[in-house]
Parts: C-alpha cells; sequence; structure tokens
C-alpha cells in the first residue's frame, strides 16, 4: 500500500501530503504519518516551516468504520495538539473538502488556505456526535460561539468564500495553484517575525459571546424542535459553553466526557449504521462493480397523472429529455399544468432562476401519440394500477420501443414478471417505483424480475443517482420492500383505533418516538383513496364512501381547518364506532405510549424479517434506507431493523407472540441464536 502520510522538503518548507483514497479519512495509519511527519517538522533544523494538504481533496475526517471499537492511538486530539505546538509555521492547504476532523485538522494549523470551491464543516452531528478532537473548542475561538453552533448543529458545510468572511480560513488560493500559494504563504510567515496565531489560545471572540447573557438560551430555543429526541446537539452546545466560559484545556476535558457519552450510544451507533446503509444499496453482489450500462438520453413517461409528472421532472432536472404520453388531451394538459405550477412555485421561493424552469420545461413534450416513444432509450410507465391496462400498454410498447430500450413500470403492488411476459424482452423490463412526490422523495425502488438483465440493473442503479435519488434494490412480491413494510404499520395503527385506544394518542405515541407524523395523520396525507387494506379493516374504505378522502378532500380521520390543524372528526369517530359494532368488539382497550410503539413496531420487523428471508432485500440495511427515505422512519433510530437489534430481538419474539402473531422463521432463529439482523 502507499504511504498514507509522506513529506518532502523543498526550500526549507515541508509538504505533508495525506493519501488515503477515496476520502483521505484519518484513519489509525494517517494519524501515526500525521504524527511522525509533525516529529520531523520539529526536529529538522532544515524545516522551517510545512505546508499540510490531501490528495483530490483535503480530508473527510475520522474513518467512521473505526466507531464502536478502542480506536488506537494517538487519538485525532493528539496529532492536532502536537501540530498546534510546533514552533515553525504550518498551512492547512485546503481543496474540496475539509470535513469534521478534518476540519479539526485545519483548525490546529496556525494558517489556512483554501480553493474557492472548498467546502468547510462539521457533519458529526448527522453521525449522531460532536467534533471530539478540539473542534468544539477551537471553532468558536475562531468564529464565535453562535456561528460555531451554526456549523455543529446543522452539519452542513460551508463554502470557502463563507469561511473567509467569518474567519476560519485566512485566504482563498486560485483554483489550480493551491499548493504554490501555500508554499509562498509558508515562506511569508517563515520570515514574519511574531508569535504563530494558535486556535486554542484566541479570545478575542469568546469574550465577546462571555457578554452575551441570552446567547445559549437564544440557540437552544431556536432549535429546540430540530434537537427533539437527538443527544448530540445538546452536547454540543454544552461542549460551546464551556468553551466560552472556561480555559482550553478545561473546555477539552468537558467536550472529551460528552464526547464518549455519545461515542457509546444506541443513537450514533445507528446514525453510523444508516451512513454506511445509504452506500451499500447502489451495490449488488452478483452484478459487477463495472457492468456495463446503457446511456439514458432521452425517457418516456406514460401517464401524466400524480406520478407520471414528477417522474418527468427528475429527468428533466438534469437535462434529459422527456415524452410524456397520455390518453386523453384533459389528462395531458392538466398533467403538464401541475409541473408548471411546480417548477413555478420552486421559483417564486428562489430556489430556481426563470431561466432554469424555461429550461427544465422545454424539455417535457407532451403528446398523445405512444408512437412518439420510438426514439426513448427509457420507457417507465405509471397508469392506473390495473394489470389489464398495463398489458395493453407493455404489449403496445414492446411494438413501438427501439430494440434495446430499457422498460420499466413503477406500479406499487403488481408482479413485475407478470408484466415482462407482455413483451418478447423481458430482460430489457423492470420495476422503478418512485414514492409520491415523485419529483421529491429521495428513494427509489429497483425492482428486479426473474430476467431482468444485469446490464438494465447497472443501467437503473447509476441512472438513480443521476437524477439524486437513492436506489433500493427488491424482488418481486406484493408490495415490493416499502409498501409491504409499512401495510402492517397502518393496518395494526387502525385496528387500534377500533380496539379503543384514541387518534390522538396513537399518532402521540410515535410523534414521541420520532416520526414526524403518526399513522393516523399519514394515512389522511396520503389520501385515504390510495391504499386498499386486506382483512377486515375497514374504516378508510367508510370514510371514502362519505367523501372523505384525507387532507386532499374533506378530511379523513381528522378535520382540517383552513391552517391544516386537526382535530378528530365526529364522522370518523362514528364510522369507528359502527365497525365496532359490527364486529361486536367493545372498544374499551386503552393502551400506554410503549405498548402502542411496540404493538406497531414489532409487526413491521416481523414482515421485515420475512422480506429478508424471502430474498426480497438484499441487506437488512436496504430495508433500513427504504423506511427511511421511502416514510420519513426517524433515522436516529437506524431504521426498523437496526432498531430492532438495539431493543432486543428475543423481547420483540416474546411481544409478538403475546400480540397473537407469529414470528418469523428468520427473527425467531436470530433471537434464539442471539444473533442480529446487521450481522
Ligand atoms: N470514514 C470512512 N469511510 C468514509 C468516510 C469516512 N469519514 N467518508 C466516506 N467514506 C467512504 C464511503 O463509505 C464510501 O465507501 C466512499 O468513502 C466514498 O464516499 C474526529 C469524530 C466526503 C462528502 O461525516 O460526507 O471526523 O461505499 O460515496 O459522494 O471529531 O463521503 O466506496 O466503500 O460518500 O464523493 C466526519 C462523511 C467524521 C464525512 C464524499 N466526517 N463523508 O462524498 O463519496 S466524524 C463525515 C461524506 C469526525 C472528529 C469526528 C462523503 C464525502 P464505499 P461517498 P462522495
Ligand atoms: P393517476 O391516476 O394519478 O394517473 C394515471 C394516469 O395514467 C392518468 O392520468 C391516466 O389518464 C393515464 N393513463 C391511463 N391509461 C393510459 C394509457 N394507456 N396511456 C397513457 N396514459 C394512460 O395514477 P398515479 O397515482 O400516478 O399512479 C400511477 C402508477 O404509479 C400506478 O401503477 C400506481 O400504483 C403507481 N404508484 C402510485 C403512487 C402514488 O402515491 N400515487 C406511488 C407509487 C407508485
Amino acid at each position: 500500500m502507499q504511504d498514507p502520510v509522506t513529506l518532502t522538503v523543498k526550500n526549507g518548507i515541508a509538504t505533508v501530503l495525506i493519501d488515503n483514497p477515496p476520502v483521505n479519512a484519518l484513519g489509525h495509519q494517517v494519524r501515526v504519518g500525521l504524527r511522525d511527519a509533525a516529529a520531523r517538522i520539529g526536529d529538522d533544523t532544515q524545516i522551517r516551516a510545512a505546508v499540510i494538504m490531501g490528495r483530490s481533496r483535503f480530508s473527510a475526517g475520522a474513518d467512521i468504520r473505526e466507531f464502536g471499537s478502542d480506536i488506537a492511538g494517538p487519538s485525532h486530539s493528539e496529532v492536532f495538539n502536537q501540530i498546534e505546538g510546533l514552533m515553525k509555521p504550518v498551512v492547512a492547504a485546503i481543496d474540496v473538502t475539509a470535513l469534521g476532523g478534518g476540519a479539526e485538522l485545519a483548525m490546529a494549523c496556525h494558517y489556512r488556505i483554501a480553493t474557492p470551491t472548498a467546502r468547510i464543516g462539521f457533519p458529526e452531528v448527522k453521525l449522531g456526535i460532536l467534533p471530539g478532537a478540539g473542534g468544539t473548542q477551537r471553532l468558536p475561538r475562531l468564529i464565535g460561539a453562535e456561528a460555531a453552533l451554526d456549523m455543529m448543529l446543522s452539519g452542513k458545510p460551508i463554502t470557502a468564500a463563507k469561511a473567509l468572511e467569518l474567519g476560519l480560513v485566512d485566504k482563498l488560493s486560485g483554483d489550480a495553484d493551491l499548493l504554490a500559494q501555500a508554499l509562498r504563504l509558508a515562506t511569508e510567515m517563515m520570515n514574519f517575525d511574531s508569535p504563530l496565531p494558535r486556535s486554542s489560545t484566541r479570545d478575542a471572540r469568546i469574550k465577546e459571546d462571555r457578554a452575551d447573557k441570552e446567547l445559549f438560551a437564544r440557540i437552544r430555543s431556536r432549535n429546540a424542535r430540530a434537537m427533539r429526541h437527538l443527544l448530540a446537539p445538546e452536547a454540543i452546545i454544552r461542549c460551546v459553553e464551556a468553551a466560552v466560559t472556561l480555559p482550553f484545556e478545561e473546555g477539552v476535558r468537558v467536550e472529551k466526557a460528552e464526547s464518549g457519552r455519545l461515542m457509546a450510544s444506541d443513537q450514533a451507533k445507528a446514525l453510523s449504521h444508516v451512513f454506511f446503509a445509504m452506500r451499500q444499496t447502489a451495490k449488488i453482489p452478483d452484478v459487477p462493480a463495472h457492468t456495463p450500462v446503457k446511456p439514458i438520453n432521452s425517457v418516456g413517461v406514460i401517464g401524466a397523472g400524480t406520478m407520471g409528472g414528477g417522474i418527468a421532472m427528475n429527468f428533466a432536472n438534469v437535462g434529459i429529455p422527456v415524452t410524456m404520453v397520455e390518453v386523453k388531451a384533459e389528462a395531458l394538459d392538466r398533467g403538464l399544468s401541475v409541473i408548471i405550477r411546480n417548477y413555478e412555485n420552486t421559483a417564486a421561493k428562489g430556489k430556481l432562476t426563470q431561466e432554469q424552469v424555461d429550461r427544465r420545461l422545454s424539455a417535457i413534450t407532451g403528446t398523445l401519440a405512444m408512437d412518439d416513444l420510438a426514439h426513448c432509450d427509457l420507457i417507465i410507465e405509471a397508469v392506473f394500477e390495473s394489470m389489464e391496462i398495463k398489458e395493453q400498454v407493455f404489449s403496445q410498447l414492446d411494438r413501438i420501443a427501439k430494440p434495446g430500450a430499457v422498460l420499466a413500470s413503477n406500479t406499487s403492488f403488481l408482479d413485475i414478471d407478470h408484466i415482462a411476459g407482455f413483451t418478447k424482452r423481458p430482460d430489457d423490463v423492470l420495476g422503478l417505483h418512485f414514492f409520491s412526490p415523485a419529483n421529491v422523495m429521495p428513494l427509489l425502488e429497483v425492482v428486479r424480475g426473474e430476467q431482468t438483465s444485469n446490464t438494465v440493473l447497472a443501467t437503473a442503479m447509476k441512472l438513480s443517482r443521476q437524477i439524486g435519488k437513492t436506489p433500493v434494490l427488491a424482488r418481486v412480491c406484493d408490495g415490493f420492500i416499502a409498501n409491504r413494510l409499512m401495510l402492517p404499520y397502518l393496518v395494526n395503527a387502525q385496528e387500534m383505533l377500533v380496539e379503543g385506544t384514541s387518534m390522538e394518542e396513537i399518532d402521540a405515541a410515535m410523534t414521541d418516538y420520532g416520526f414526524a407524523m403518526g399513522p393516523i395523520s399519514l394515512l389522511d396525507l396520503v389520501g385515504l383513496d390510495v391504499v386498499t387494506f386486506p382483512g377486515e379493516i375497514k374504516l378508510t374504505e367508510e370514510l371514502v364512501k362519505q367523501e372523505r378522502r384525507g387532507q386532499k378532500l374533506n378530511g379523513g380521520f381528522y378535520d382540517y381547518d383552513d391552517r391544516r390543524r386537526a382535530t378528530p372528526s365526529p364522522a370518523a369517530l362514528a364510522v369507528i364506532d359502527d365497525v365496532r359494532q359490527r364486529r361486536g368488539i367493545r372498544g374499551d382497550r386503552r393502551r400506554q405510549p410503549e405498548e402502542i410503539v411496540t404493538g406497531l413496531l414489532y409487526p413491521v420487523i416481523n414482515e421485515g424479517a420475512q422480506t429478508l428471508d424471502e430474498g426480497i432485500a438484499l441487506r437488512s440495511g436496504d430495508i433500513d434506507v427504504t423506511a427511511i427515505l421511502g416514510y420519513n422512519w426517524p433515522d436516529f433510530t437506524g431504521g426498523p431493523m437496526c432498531w430492532a437489534d438495539q431493543h432486543g430481538l428475543a423481547r420483540i419474539v416474546d411481544g409478538l407472540k403475546k400480540m397473537g402473531h407469529t414470528p418469523a422463521p428468520l427473527l425467531t432463529r436470530l433471537a434464539r441464536e442471539g444473533g442480529s439482523f446487521s450481522g
């Protein structure tokens, strides 16, 4: 392996290069390399100054793979303190990204120069941890507590220009000659006879912060909503309070204690699981990484309804022309006008220029003639959910589409293999299951038919990234991963209603768990006419008969006022009562919040286990990503399967039995063996 840190000396200046692909994470070998480089800079009298930089990018911070085990020394902070303590000027030359520990390393250097396109950030909060190598102490000293907290609580990187304005970097370079300019800065500074500026000893900014008595109360109240459920943000605030009120070394002690507590927390473990799971989903074991893909330069969309319009926008957004087909002119006009309205709303919020809107709109062509799809590289069908109509469409497509075109269905529940059978090219057919609203939701289920070719799958995975979606591979079954998983959740929530728990209690238990909305509100939002439920639950059907379709029409379980505030609807309560009477249920079974959570989540986990066992999902992490991106499952729980591992599989098996459910064989086996879904 290439040495991950090298040091070369020229004209009295050491250039320290971090070269640890793909992102220059600061793993053990890099820390050892940096420690040795710092020692050499200190000892070697030939060296009068140093530049630290990374190949291809500065650094993405700590190696997240090291989390969860004892991190071998030297620690990040030992290395950073050693660099800061050098008596020769050290310049950080920042290119592309300095994130987390990478940004902390830069702050430990005496000077920072960045390319104009570089970004600097502290994404630790997204991993449920905090900048734990002096970052919470150095950052406020450089840019003030409020700006420091903005960066560390949001986890969002800032541009180099903003960093310059805040005082996080000292200078911007031209894009091409970062090293040359960093060396020039180092030369200037080594001939400059004044004490080196060390972030840890600066105090001008925090003196100002100390005078602002309301500062932390203000930050806490401004972030209260976003911080709810999360451990890391409050810990970060406490560290910055320490930075403002205590000497550096004492602040570091507070940071170390808070960081240790977070690192050991279930939330941090769950969030790093999610980080890696998100990056795993596009990998299909039997489809090698270098499988050739088909070029997709034009897309056809059939159906301009709820889904078709949103699907078309995805491609127009990245400059791929779309032809959208409808059966009737009115439906086409309606579909196109929804697209126009969507883009105009985005432009009105300042997120798109008029020119971008025009360019995107001109990429979409409406037509009533299927023949116009003959040139398309990919055609996605989004017509009514009926096998007869899918048959008409796919047999027609088989005649029209050019050889080699990829043919996809957006069906929610229907059998892709059956649909592929309507063509003479089943290897070119797959499911591309978008989520509503399709232009917004970040998940794409890629459904693999029996005969779908590797090329078509690799093409779909690549295309998904191109349109900014995270793809998850599913095999054919009723509801694939996402809908199959959530069906028990929504069914059991309604069953609880009938048995006697109120809609507010059910929703509150799940928002306390971490969901943005509870299942009953979710049903109202999605629309009561969208899903039909199996079994005896007929609540949504009865409400739809009364023309109550949810938030979009007349309210659903709840009534909504003009500010969308919800109150339980007397009409819905009457329907619930009616169902109780018909089924001979007393309706007096109230549940405590804990029992609501387990009663709703255990069956989802059971279904997830079954989905995994049947090979519908490749990995438990894929199920977690599906739930998080498709259903806003709270990410700090790690998703349903990760949560199950932490919660205890044996407990879940017992709970399911008590509820009268049969635990899935995989779940039972793992619980017995003391195993876990994530392996
Ligand atoms: N550690 C280990 N692996 C990492 C990694 C990291 N920090 N960052 C990325 N990877 C892997 C990733 O899993 C993938 O692997 C490959 O690199 C490419 O990533 C001490 C405690 C830098 C913006 O949170 O945000 O510092 O799938 O597909 O789209 O106080 O990666 O190829 O096998 O995402 O070009 C804080 C996380 C750590 C940064 C590049 N740092 N990384 O995006 O590539 S905590 C982060 C990113 C810390 C200190 C604390 C992005 C990126 P594989 P990718 P990309
Ligand atoms: P929709 O009723 O809103 O739109 C369907 C459109 O297809 C209509 O405008 C109709 O005129 C058009 N159409 C019907 N037959 C046609 C044909 N032969 N040629 C061209 N156009 C035709 O339906 P939708 O909600 O957009 O759903 C479309 C598909 O997407 C369904 O398979 C559905 O299961 C799936 N889906 C829906 C959602 C959702 O939340 N709505 C989510 C994921 C997947």
